[in-house]
């Protein structure tokens, strides 16, 4: 397969190369790219080094069987489309896409069927909604739930390099605040992107509306308040669930060790141990009704949430359509 990488340099990006090698995708040709800034610097690839190409609009007009993105919703505003016009399958990381209609916004353990026969622009998740739809996926599936409240503790990778940088330089002892609205080391910030008229932050809605979307049903309520934690990699999501239907915590437990790339433990599951994991783990499930449950859900972000999942959505229209490709 041909497959290039927009934003190759980035937090995401980097890992999107990690992934493909971790998964043995049969690459056959590998393009990555970057702004001009990041020209010429050297990725490794199965051993290889693989040279960053400034992005033009001109290489997107070029033949991939997929082009990822992970350079921010501008670029794939721009980019993108352009991209699919020239007849490439785009799996877009960036929020530009996910809540169009015709746009599928996938996570291919739950709907991955709905891009049989598709080409164009598919749009990756935010990675706090993928571990949570995620965990909870067979739970709806089999009982229904009508309401999630969720409280996140999420990673500073989440916000990319700079994220990292930032909690980094903190620890160093550097003053500096520039990404972050308030200090990240020794603190937690209820407050993840911009707040929106309602109240909400912007990622607070991203996990209400692309919630609703992946599982194809809108009268699910979720209740979100999404923290920002001095953490590197992993978010921690706090859920409380509510079934439709009755259910019992050994059905939940049954169900939620079902799920494809999801595992239950009854061991304490923190960031640190899910660090480079491509699994979503749930821990500390308990039941307070015959309708709600609350339980704990950790996954790396940068892998599970972002690249790992892309990946997954390639390898997943690569086998609905690979005759056709
Ligand atoms: C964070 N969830 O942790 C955000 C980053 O829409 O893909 C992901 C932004 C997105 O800061």
């Amino acid at each position: 397969m041909k497959i290039g990488i927009v934003g190759a340099t980035g937090e995401v990006g980097r890992t999107m190369v990690k992934v493909l090698e971790d998964l043995n995708i049969n690459v056959t040709e590998l393009k990555l790219f970057a702004s001009k800034k990041s020209e010429g610097k050297e990725i490794k690839f199965k051993n290889k080094g693989y040279f960053v190409e400034e992005l033009t609009e001109e290489k997107m007009k070029d033949k991939f069987d997929y082009l990822l993105f992970s350079a921010g919703a501008t670029i794939s505003k721009k980019f993108a489309p352009l991209a699919s016009e020239f007849g490439n399958i785009v799996i877009d990381n960036s929020s530009a896409f996910r809540m169009e209609k015709d746009i599928p916004l996938v996570v291919p353990e739950i709907n991955g069927e709905i891009i049989k026969n598709y080409r164009g622009i598919i749009a990756n998740p935010n990675c706090s909604t993928i571990q949570m739809v995620l965990a909870l996926s067979n739970i709806q599936k089999e009982f229904g739930i009508s309401e999630i409240f969720v409280s996140t503790y999420q990673a500073v990778s989440g916000a990319g390099n700079k994220g990292i940088q930032e909690l980094l330089n903190q620890l160093k002892g550097m003053n500096n605040i520039t990404h972050f609205p308030e200090k990240i080391m020794n603190n937690v910030i209820p407050q993840i992107g911009p707040i929106e008229s309602n109240g909400f932050t912007q990622e607070e809605m991203k996990m209400i509306n692309e919630t609703k979307k992946i599982y194809s049903d809108y009268s699910i309520n979720v209740y979100p308040t999404a923290v920002r934690v001095p953490v590197l990699y992993g978010h921690s999501e706090s859920i409380t669930f509510k079934t439709k239907k009755k259910a019992s915590i050994l059905e939940v437990k049954e169900l939620i060790s079902n799920t494809k790339n999801v595992k239950y433990t009854d061991n304490l599951i923190t960031p640190l141990n899910v660090e480079g994991s491509d699994i979503t783990y749930v821990s500390r499930l308990r039941k307070m009704d015959e309708y709600t449950f609350l339980m704990w859900v950790v996954a790396d972000n940068v892998r599970v949430g972002a690249a790992t999942n892309a990946v997954r959505i390639l390898l997943k229209h690569f086998e609905l359509n690979h005759h056709t490709l």
